[in-house]
């Protein structure tokens, strides 16, 4: 269960903080889990005010908590749906893996390359600082950044495969900004789940 940090072999600094399990999951596994968690989850698209518009994110989400917590961000409020089996069995697979622990989930659907994520850090009041985030990957690859607050270095590319399991320890949101950028050349789809631990 060691992590592998290959991806991150020319940041050592970063070694502490962001560690990178590639398989997680057998293919087997990943496929039946992608078809689980497609079918069972409460997905929807929210709409957000950038600059004073109201716009759709480009991905569908979901969120769920062990401890019907809410989780508000830009401007967005998500109620708490409760943990389904499949969930349960995930997080408890993700706390093992980690030694950390949470209580909720987001979902995250990218239903092709068009979907995305821009820069941002899951730096929320409602997050325990102290816990890290465990970022779970079904489905296609795609690429995940990483660049500094302070631009005081270039991005870092990550790619997420199938079946991945990536942690962002604390305090990495204090100083890391992260996204999934666009890929036209991508065309399958992607389901990502970050636990997290909230107040
Ligand atoms: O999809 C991913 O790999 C990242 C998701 C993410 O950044 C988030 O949910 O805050």
């Amino acid at each position: 269960m060691s992590a592998l940090n290959f991806c991150l072999d020319a940041h050592p600094d970063l070694a502490s903080k962001v560690l990178y399990w590639p398989e997680f999951s057998s293919a087997n596994y990943s496929a039946q889990l992608f078809t689980t968690l497609l079918k069972e989850t409460g997905w929807h698209q929210e709409k957000i005010k950038f600059w004073g518009k109201e716009t759709l994110v480009p991905r569908l989400t979901a969120w769920y908590s062990r401890e019907e917590k809410s989780y508000s961000y830009s401007g967005v409020v998500n109620n708490p749906n409760p943990y389904t089996k499949s969930l349960n069995d995930l997080h408890q697979k993700v706390e093992d893996y980690t030694n950390q622990k949470f209580n909720s989930v987001l979902l995250n659907l990218y239903r092709n390359g068009n979907d995305s994520m821009g820069w941002h850090a899951d730096d929320e009041k409602s997050l325990d600082p102290r816990a890290g985030i465990a970022s779970l990957s079904f489905g296609a690859a795609r690429d995940f950044q990483i660049k500094p607050k302070d631009r005081s270095r270039k991005l870092i590319n990550i790619k997420l495969n199938d079946g991945s399991l990536l942690l962002m320890k604390s305090p990495f949101q204090e100083d890391w900004l992260h996204r999934v950028p666009r890929r036209k050349n991508s065309h399958e789809p992607r389901i990502n789940l970050t636990f997290r631990k909230l107040l």
